[in-house]
């Protein structure tokens, strides 16, 4: 398979960037490996949001199942802030079926998700299928996309505790490693730096919620659990002047990032 790239016009020369690369890259330029989980359900409300935390974040993750007033419209307007600020955009979409299903699921119905997600997350509890029907859509558009693949969650209890799974999960994301690009995890996965390991369940103050959900700080998430990217939601949601938290979780968690991975 071909390695989705980006076309950049760059001094009138079309400079063509994988989307691994990429990542990589808007992390470096930005100094932030800090991923704004923007659990809203309003659209508008996110798009603004974004517009303030832009510069701070590499990548906004929603969840667009959750949004009362999505539209083409609007969600065109979140990826054109994207560009112009520099960061990914990830649905969180968790396909977890065949690969017809999700062949279906990630380019139709009223979200379309393969035209404007950069990167969707993926249970591989189905098998390598479900990797092949992404992969085979993503393929149709003109444009780079990835996936990052749910090896373990951060929830109390979850059946992703099982190292067969993990492992499995693992020799997966290998086999396809032009369209899978990462994890979401709990701990570092392979010894290469090839995988971008992403985790949830960050917070600087709460140790968890009501429903099951568990927090380390930003340096814990580095450093004990193997993080690259720390996905971030009520931590900045919930704060008075989400701005100003999303610049400590950017300066923490890079600061954290620099020393721990050495980069
Ligand atoms: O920081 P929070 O707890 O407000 O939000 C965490 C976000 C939510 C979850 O749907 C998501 O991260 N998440 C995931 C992802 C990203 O796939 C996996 C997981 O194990 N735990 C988790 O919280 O949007």
């Amino acid at each position: 398979t071909q390695l989705p790239t980006l076309n950049i016009e760059i001094e009138n020369k079309t400079i063509s960037i994988p989307i691994r690369q990429r990542f990589q890259t808007i992390m470096k330029e930005k100094r932030s490996n800090l991923c704004l989980s923007a659990d809203l359900t309003n659209l508008d409300e996110i798009i603004k949001l974004s517009k303030q935390v832009g510069s701070n974040i590499c990548m906004l993750k929603i969840h667009s199942d959750i949004l009362t007033d999505f539209s083409m419209d609007k969600i065109q307007q979140l990826k054109d802030i994207s560009r112009k600020l520099n960061f990914l955009l990830l649905e969180d979409r968790k396909f977890a079926d065949i690969g017809n299903t999700v062949k279906l699921q990630y380019t139709k119905g009223l979200f379309r998700i393969v035209e404007w997600a950069d990167l969707v997350t993926v249970h591989a509890l189905p098998g390598e299928c479900i990797v092949q029907g992404l992969e085979q859509s993503a393929q149709s558009i003109n444009e780079p996309r990835g996936c990052l693949l749910i090896a373990q969650m951060s929830s109390k209890g979850a059946f992703t505790d099982n190292e067969d799974y993990v492992k499995g999960v693992v020799e997966c994301a290998k086999k396809y490693s032009d369209f899978v690009i990462g994890f979401i995890s709990q701990s570092r996965l392979t010894t290469t730096d090839e995988f971008l390991h992403c985790t949830p369940g960050v917070h600087l103050n709460n140790t968890g919620d009501q429903l099951g959900q568990q927090y380390v700080t930003p340096r814990q998430a580095i450093d004990e659990r193997g993080a690259d990217i720390l996905i971030v939601g009520r931590a900045i949601l919930d704060s008075i002047n989400r701005a100003k938290t999303a610049e400590e979780y950017q300066q923490q968690g890079y600061q954290a990032y620099e020393e721990i991975r050495k980069i």
